[in-house]
């Protein structure tokens, strides 16, 4: 059986995050791009609506929803402002997630409940200055001291770790060499007031620019050997594994961008008069604006089935990477399109399409670049790509 519908729950769930976006959001979002102001106050509002911990089982203080409705509040989200919908995605499928999926019953207990609520943020430290797309060649390094690990290293361009409420990074560390002769990489959770851990924000973005981005420095930072997530020697999975479902998240920003900027474009396509008429009964308008309605439609079907693939448990990590490649190229081809149809005002910040422009270049750039997504499809279809 084959059936598009969406549960009554889940179409419930989407009013709702349309709702706040629509009266909390949209109202301040230019001015928090603008002034490049990470808004706690607009966080705890997110928090407040169940935003954190939507598919976290309700015995660690999550909602226990399926992904799918995770998926569709990010992309509503981001229908209106990706800075929001990214302190919302990187706080639940990377930083949660992680903790979710791979900790102990212990770190679990103690971190999940706090970080559904939205009390504190998760980050997720994996990128580093010279390990990029090369993820696995992480230069920072945890050495073992007793039952103490102490890391020392960096980390750039995290989302959700330098805020007043960031409250917990973790970090991808080498933590000695594999049977394999390659380097052995683990895990560590490792709260913000750890000493000799320091988050500085990065500012002058280009994009998200009312999200928290933070460049890190671990100096002798020492943690109990608990803090390891999972086991020693299972952190590049386990970060590997996260960033699939992190690419699903990525792909609805793509998709809720997309569908925003599209809505501004329709709007002002109707409204704008230019020889006698409105411009959108221009059929060079009037195409491109089907093109975008067109692809924006696959996109979403394409996001949600590899979406309901990781819901029934199956393998998603290709569709994943398709969904997320595609959805952040139809958002630049959409946005694209919807500056170029707001002629001269489509470049002023008063209309939303200027900021939806920038955000997009991020999702063909983080969690993966758009090479690093190809690479991944092509080694799921047994081509093995050399880079
Ligand atoms: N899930 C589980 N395990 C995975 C995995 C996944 N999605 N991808 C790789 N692995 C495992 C492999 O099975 C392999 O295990 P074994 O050593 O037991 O064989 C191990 O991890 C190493 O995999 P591989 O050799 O493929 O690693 P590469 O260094 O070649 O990595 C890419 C290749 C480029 C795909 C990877 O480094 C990557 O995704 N880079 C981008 C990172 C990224 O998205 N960064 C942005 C972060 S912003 S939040």
């Amino acid at each position: 059986m084959l059936n598009f519908d969406l549960t009554e729950q889940q179409n419930i769930l989407r009013d709702q995050i349309r709702n706040f976006a629509e009266k909390e959001i949209r109202p301040v979002a230019e001015e928090l791009d603008r002034t490049e102001t990470f808004s706690v106050d607009l966080t705890r509002k997110m928090a407040d609506l169940g935003l954190f911990g939507m598919f976290v089982s309700e015995e660690y203080g999550g909602a226990g929803m399926d992904y799918i409705s995770y998926i569709i509040a990010v992309e509503e989200l981001s229908r209106v402002d990706a800075s929001q919908a990214a302190t919302v995605a990187a706080g639940n499928s990377l930083g949660i997630g992680l903790i979710y999926y791979f900790g102990t019953e212990e770190q679990k207990r103690e971190w999940l409940p706090r970080l559904c609520r939205g009390e504190i943020l998760a980050s997720f430290g994996l990128t580093e200055p010279n390990a990029g797309s090369d993820a696995s060649a992480s230069k920072t390094r945890a050495v073992q001291d007793g039952d103490h690990w102490v890391i020392n290293g960096s980390k750039i361009f995290i989302t959700n770790s330098a805020s007043e409420i960031a409250g917990v990074c973790i970090v991808q560390a080498v933590t000695g060499k594999a049977d394999n002769g390659k380097p052995e990489i683990s895990c560590f959770i490792v709260p913000r007031d750890t000493p000799g851990f320091t988050a500085k924000a990065m500012h002058n973005k280009m994009m998200w620019r009312a999200s928290d981005t933070g460049e890190l420095t671990f100096e002798d930072v020492r943690v109990p050997a608990t803090s390891m997530l999972g086991h020693q020697g299972n952190g590049f999975k386990q970060m590997m594994q996260t960033l699939d479902g992190g690419r699903l998240s990525i792909g609805a920003m793509g998709l809720g961008g997309a569908q925003g900027a599209y809505e501004e474009a329709l709007k002002y396509a109707q409204e704008r008069t230019q020889f006698g008429k409105s411009i959108g009964d221009f059929q060079v308008n009037a195409f491109k604006l089907a093109d975008m309605a067109m692809e924006i439609e696959m996109a979403r079907l394409l996001l949600y089935k590899a979406t309901w693939l990781r819901d029934h448990h199956r393998s998603f990590g290709k569709e994943a990477a398709m969904a997320k490649l595609y959805c952040s190229e139809v958002m630049r081809r959409v946005t694209h399109s919807a500056v170029q149809l707001h002629g001269g005002y489509g470049l002023m910040q008063e209309f939303p399409v200027e900021r939806f422009y920038r955000d997009q270049r991020l999702l063909e750039i983080g969690e993966g670049t758009s090479e690093v997504q190809r690479i991944v499809i092509a080694r799921h279809l047994g081509l093995k790509p050399i880079f």
